[in-house]
């Protein structure tokens, strides 16, 4: 027992990685094979997705922090002094930080992420710029129940802030869950403010997810190369290409990994046939409309309460209350 765990080839399984495992497989032994989009984001996945947010085609990030700086202070009218804030699936605070220099004094701000090391050394971070914060990190995957920290859970209110379009990422009845949960962790009297992208030209969505660079489709195909190192994939990466476009009747722009020719790849000893031109069907990123959104807010017993847009009506931030 000791000898293989301290093998440098056997490693044991923690629960994250054989989660990993049953979903990859689960995935791409389904029809059509599939595979979640929260794997994207291992170390280079997340590096791939900064250069993305830079690109000159991928407008939202451009779109919802220029929203933030323009309109933060009227944003900012939502949220009560002595407040709570709670950002879901915080990563960086990039755009919190911006917020949160609009916003009366709170009683904390409780950044939420998958990932314990990058909030802990984000909060270090927080706490030198705004010093009379407190900022109380909580690891926990926002799609679930969690417990917020005592300073948070006495504050009179709190806020929930939901930016990045990641509301996209899910699939309706998942963001309606999303949406009922943050409503039982942020209670009575919360406000939330979601950045959501809206429907738009497919030509613009599109390129968004095309770009020229090819930094869009190596953050797809990172995937491949991820399954590779952490679950003895045998996936050759040149067999693979990306293809993204925007499903008009779905209002969602798909990502799907197609494999160029019939082929056998094996992934944690299990064998996986591919035809020709068949696809792994990686992200769907739903765009709404102000009124769909709303639709799906009020499902999960939050009422729009504010909206804002930039000038081309590409992206939005809306704020949804809670009764007290
Ligand atoms: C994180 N999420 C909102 C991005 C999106 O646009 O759906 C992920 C992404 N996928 C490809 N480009 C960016």
């Amino acid at each position: 027992m000791v000898a293989l765990a301290r093998s440098p080839r056997i490693q044991p399984k923690t629960d994250e990685s054989s989660a990993f495992e049953a979903d990859v497989l689960a995935g791409l032994h389904a029809t059509p094979k599939r595979l979640p989009p929260k794997y994207f984001y291992d170390g280079l996945g997340s590096q791939l997705f900064e250069r993305i947010t830079e690109l000159p085609e991928y407008y939202p990030t451009r779109c919802e922090m220029r929203i933030l700086r323009e309109q933060g202070a009227d944003i900012a009218k939502l949220v009560p002094k002595g407040a709570a804030l709670v950002e879901f699936g915080s990563g960086s605070s990039k755009k919190a930080r911006i917020l949160l220099r609009a916003l009366p004094p709170l009683a904390a701000y409780v950044p939420v992420d998958i990932c314990g090391e990058m909030i802990e050394q984000e909060a270090r971070e927080l706490r030198l710029d705004f010093p009379g914060l407190k900022v109380l990190p909580v690891t926990a995957d926002i799609t679930r129940e969690f417990v917020l920290p005592q300073p948070a859970l006495t504050a009179p209110v709190r806020a929930g802030f939901f930016p990045g379009s990641t509301i996209g990422n899910f699939e309706p009845h998942e963001a309606a869950a999303f949406l009922r949960n943050a409503a039982r962790i942020l209670g009575a009297g919360a406000t939330l403010i979601v950045g959501a992208d809206l429907i738009k030209p497919a030509e613009v969505l599109n390129a968004a997810y095309n770009d020229a660079a090819g930094v869009t489709a190596r953050f797809n195909l990172n995937l491949l190369v991820r399954i590779n190192r952490e679950l003895r994939g045998t996936f050759k990466l040149d067999t693979f290409e990306h293809h993204a476009f925007y499903n008009r009747e779905r209002n969602r722009v798909e990502m799907h990994l197609a494999s160029l020719k019939r082929q056998k790849v094996k992934v944690a000893g299990e064998s996986v046939d591919f035809r020709a031109g068949e696809t792994i069907h990686t992200e769907n990123s739903y765009k709404y409309s102000v009124d769909s959104l709303g639709a799906l807010a009020r499902g999960a017993g939050w009422q729009p309460a504010a909206v804002w847009t930039d000038e081309r009506g590409y992206f939005s931030i809306q704020a949804f209350t809670l009764a007290k």
